[in-house]
């Protein structure tokens, strides 16, 4: 049966096409920086907003009717895997990454529901060997089911923990079996709506100890993916412990952890932190912590987790300047974590949806190889700081000089010049290879 029979096969035609099913930028084979374009996107579906994202809201009901909706729970599983494979297919994304709970229902038992997904497993496995198609990372939705109300590992209750304990046991089973190249821990309701009942120092601690645990069971099983925490300030608790890179980096190493996780970062929760996309990836970069990549936008009027998707090609070059420069990609890849928005009701609209994104970010990939190659930025920035390269700065580098000598110094010193930051016309440049 084909789900989007509407659509056929995507192809790149160029960007004078007027066909909207059609890529205008994203050239999978073409060559940049000496390597195919494809492969320095690593496109991936997200399978929750793609496949299982109903649109509904706070205020209303789901809106974005699907062929499989009135199947029965297990034939709604198995339809959505042969349309997220098809959907796959016809735009020519080689990745996908999903939750356990996206891919098969949940039933009253664990054992149940394990049993549950390993037949959906059987059968995402067949399609990834018939298309080739790979799986980026997995993970566990350890927020959703009404038992994680407190958390999952930051959980007042300890059967809780136990419980998300089992459920990513079974994820990284399946993660290995289907050869993923990543895990996420995203901090789902890991966090605290009021300090007043919540015990901070003993929360934290069990979640390092249930990250500690996963580390250790991926070795034993053998699963040589890349785990990944997933930054997020807040929503849907008030103040979620994995805020941002910073905060990230930081309680990974209060708890000797920092070996074993790189970061995913999701443009829409950076601003919900209050900073740019390009902050966190290159927080990440300078931390040799950059992983792998949730692309998406928020809307700066609402402020909330829109997950749209990524078509400002302004943000979209910072973003895969700084993926360059942190070497591309290398287990991670670009996942779409991005929904329609929900009066988009027609399934076409995700095909637009996902065309817009990749040509957004195949646009980028463009432009930012080319700001690399001609050096624009790093030129000005070295310059900018040659005072580091001689002299006074050369010590300070080098550290070689005391307080006392700093401030030796500085009694000679006459007059200061500062040397202007050219703010404007490196973003005029900027500008001028986007253009
Ligand atoms: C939610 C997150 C989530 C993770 C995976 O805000 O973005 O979708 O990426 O659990
Ligand atoms: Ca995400
Ligand atoms: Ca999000």
């Amino acid at each position: 049966m084909e789900y989007f029979s509407d659509v056929k096969k995507i192809n790149y035609m160029g960007k004078d096409s007027k066909n909207l099913l059609s890529f205008k930028h994203y050239n999978p084979e073409e060559i940049i920086l000496g390597k195919k374009m494809k492969d320095h996107l690593k496109f991936a579906m997200s399978y929750w907003h793609t496949l299982t994202a109903g649109g509904t809201d706070q205020f209303g009901d789901a809106t974005l009717i699907r062929e499989w909706d009135n199947l029965s729970p297990m034939e709604k599983s198995k339809a959505r895997v042969k349309a997220g494979f098809e959907f796959m297919e016809k735009l020519g994304i080689e990745y996908f990454c999903f939750h356990d709970k996206d891919i098969a229902p949940e039933a009253d038992t664990l054992e149940e529901y394990f049993k549950n997904l390993n037949e959906i497993v059987d059968l995402i496995e067949a399609e990834m060997k018939r298309t080739g198609i790979k799986l980026l990372w997995g993970t566990s939705n350890m927020f959703s089911n009404p038992r994680f109300v407190h958390g999952a590992g930051t959980s007042c209750n300890a059967d809780v923990f136990a419980w998300a304990a089992a459920q990513v046991k079974n994820a990284l089973d399946i993660t290995k079996r289907l050869n993923g190249e990543g895990y996420v821990f995203w901090g789902g309701r890991e966090g605290y709506e009021t300090l007043l009942n919540t015990d901070m120092k003993l929360e934290l601690d069990n979640l390092a100890r249930l990250l500690k645990l996963s580390v250790e069971y991926a070795k034993e099983i053998g699963f040589e993916g890349q785990f990944y925490i997933e930054p997020k300030p807040k929503e849907p608790t008030k103040h979620q412990y994995d805020f941002d890179v910073a905060t990230v980096m930081n309680f990974l190493r209060t708890y000797g952890l920092e070996k074993k996780f790189k970061m995913n970062i999701e443009a829409n929760h950076a601003t919900l932190a209050g900073h740019t996309f390009q902050h966190e990836l290159r927080l990440a970069r300078i931390n040799g912590v950059f992983g792998s990549v949730d692309a998406n936008r928020g809307d700066l009027l609402l402020g909330w987790d829109t997950d749209q998707f990524p078509t400002d090609v302004y943000d979209a070059t910072l973003a895969m300047y700084e993926i360059l420069m942190a070497g591309g990609f290398k287990e991670g890849g670009l996942n779409f974590d991005a929904k329609v928005r929900r009066a988009s009701l027609d399934s076409i609209d995700l095909f637009y949806a996902y065309i817009g994104g990749m040509d957004t970010f195949a646009k980028g990939l463009k432009v930012a190889a080319k700001l690399i190659e001609d050096k624009v930025f790093e030129n000005f920035i070295e310059k900018r700081y040659e005072s580091y390269k001689v002299g006074i700065g050369k010590e300070i580098v080098e550290e070689k000089v005391s307080l006392k000598d700093l401030s030796d110094y500085a009694l000679k010193l006459k007059e200061i010049k500062n040397c202007s930051g050219r703010q404007e016309v490196l973003e005029n440049i900027l500008n001028s290879y986007i253009y």
